[in-house]
């Protein structure tokens, strides 16, 4: 055994029995400063990538990240990790793309392995109408020079043999589109490889500090209220998925964003079956295996808006079913357990990113189902719009303003099967 090997065993075993008490901490655990340039509410994944690309883009380190709980603890941590940038319109396609070249780099960028995976993933077609649904979309990325490719059913029988081929199936396959560069990363992982980046470059992350209010006057932001007491900054980026409208509410304007719960789950843990990611949009499931070899899998959303991080039962047992008609082979899978975040969702499923009525205060909300893809690129955009006061070309277009002009972004069919 190399002598490297050897050292890093002893060095697990010992710290395993002193229970980790003499590793350094990742980031600090600071008390809040009376006042900062930039406070970032909401430590999840883009708030905390919003703080890394302050610091390392535009030179801006005198900011904290306050979060009510602790940081990944929200979508970011309850998310099925599918990772892809196979959305329609210009806009979102080049949005989402510039996340997944990020994603590509991102271990190395913040030197935290978030073990991202391009295993691939398949969205089906059941239907030829699907089917002409999805070659749009293919061609459509094909023209932004984004990979992206329709498979026949052959093709799709080549990558995922166990999945339901009969004929007779309740939900045959015609054949779906494929995204090679798709696939999963650590959620957890890119929380903390952000936090930890972001506090190297000075920043104070601040956990079990809720925002209650914000100090407003002459329609300029001035800091925000909190458990903690108040914090003043002249510039205050909102980024609390679950939450938005919430806080919205506080800094007296409406958001058009209904919060809705969504579910997931996870099996016993079984050997590699599954290489790539499979999403159904007409049978509302989607499934990758982790590296422990449980199947992840999860369905639309409950249809009712709530705040409670939990769905309905009715939802749980439908995503089993889909799963079955599709998966024969995993019919006698034991569940490990379920669980759900909230989400909020605009109405044509795009996301909101930029200023706001009340000026220095920015809000980055509406990720609806599909944030954790975008986590990079939306802090990297928001850093952008917080810095300079002004949106980037890749989120111009979306701004809140989209809801009176009317220049929406209809991602449903690229949002499915979460929606
Ligand atoms: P969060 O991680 O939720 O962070 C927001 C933070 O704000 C939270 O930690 C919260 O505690 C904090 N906060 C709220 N209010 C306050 C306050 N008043 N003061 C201080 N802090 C506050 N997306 C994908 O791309 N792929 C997927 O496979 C996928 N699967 C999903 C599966 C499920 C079950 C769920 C629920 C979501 C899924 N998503 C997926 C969506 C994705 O998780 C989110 O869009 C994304 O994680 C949002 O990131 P965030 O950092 O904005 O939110
Ligand atoms: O946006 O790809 C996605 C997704 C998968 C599961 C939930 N959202």
């Amino acid at each position: 055994m190399p002598a490297k090997t050897r050292y890093s065993i002893f060095s697990l075993v010992r710290n395993a029995f002193s229970y980790h008490e003499n590793w350094e901490e990742a980031w600090r655990s600071p008390e809040p400063r009376p006042e900062y340039d930039v406070i970032i509410v909401g430590g999840g994944g883009h708030g905390l990538a919003t703080a890394y690309y302050l610091a390392k883009e535009h030179g801006i380190t005198n900011v904290a990240v306050l979060e009510k709980g602790w940081i990944g603890g929200g979508n970011t941590g309850r998310n099925t990790t599918v990772v892809r940038s196979n959305y329609l319109w210009d806009e979102s396609a080049h949005l989402y793309e510039h996340a997944l070249k990020l994603w590509e780099g991102l271990s190395q960028e913040l030197n935290f392995n978030v073990m991202f995976s391009q295993r691939g993933l398949l969205n089906l077609a059941h239907s030829p109408h699907e089917m002409r649904g999805l070659a749009r979309r293919v061609y459509a990325l094909n023209l932004n020079g984004i990979d992206s490719e329709l498979l026949n059913l052959e093709q799709v029988r080549a990558m995922c043999p166990i999945l339901n081929f009969s004929p007779k199936a309740r939900y045959p396959i015609y054949g779906a589109s494929l995204q090679r560069r798709g696939g999963v990363a650590r959620h957890d992982a890119v929380a903390w490889g952000y936090a930890r980046g972001a506090d190297a470059r000075g920043v104070d992350i601040i956990q079990n500090c809720e925002v209650t209010g914000f100090q407003i006057s002459n329609g300029k932001v001035h800091g925000v209220e909190t458990t903690r007491g108040t914090i003043r900054a002249n510039k205050v980026g909102v980024v609390a998925a679950g939450h938005s409208s919430v806080l919205a509410d506080l800094a007296g304007f409406r958001l058009p964003i209904q919060s809705h719960p969504l579910q997931a789950a996870v099996s016993e843990p079984v050997k590699p079956i599954l290489d790539t990611v499979v999403m159904s949009g007409a049978v509302h499931v989607y499934v990758s295996q982790s590296d422990k070899g449980e199947l992840v899998l999860g369905a639309g959303i409950d249809s009712y808006n709530s705040y409670s991080q939990r769905g309905s039962p009715k939802v749980v047992e439908d995503m089993f079913g889909a799963l079955v008609e599709l998966f024969p082979i995993f019919s006698r899978l034991k569940v490990l357990r379920t669980w759900g975040g909230i989400v909020d969702v605009c109405p044509d499923a795009s996301p909101i990113i930029g200023r706001t009525p009340v000026e220095g205060l920015y809000f980055n909300c509406g990720w609806g189902t599909g944030g954790f893809k975008a986590t990079p690129s939306s802090g990297w955009v928001f850093a952008h719009t917080i810095a300079n006061d002004r949106p980037h070309p890749l989120n111009e277009a979306f701004g809140l303003e989209r809801f009176s002009s009317g220049h929406l972004i209809d991602e449903h069919g690229a949002a499915a099967v979460a929606h």
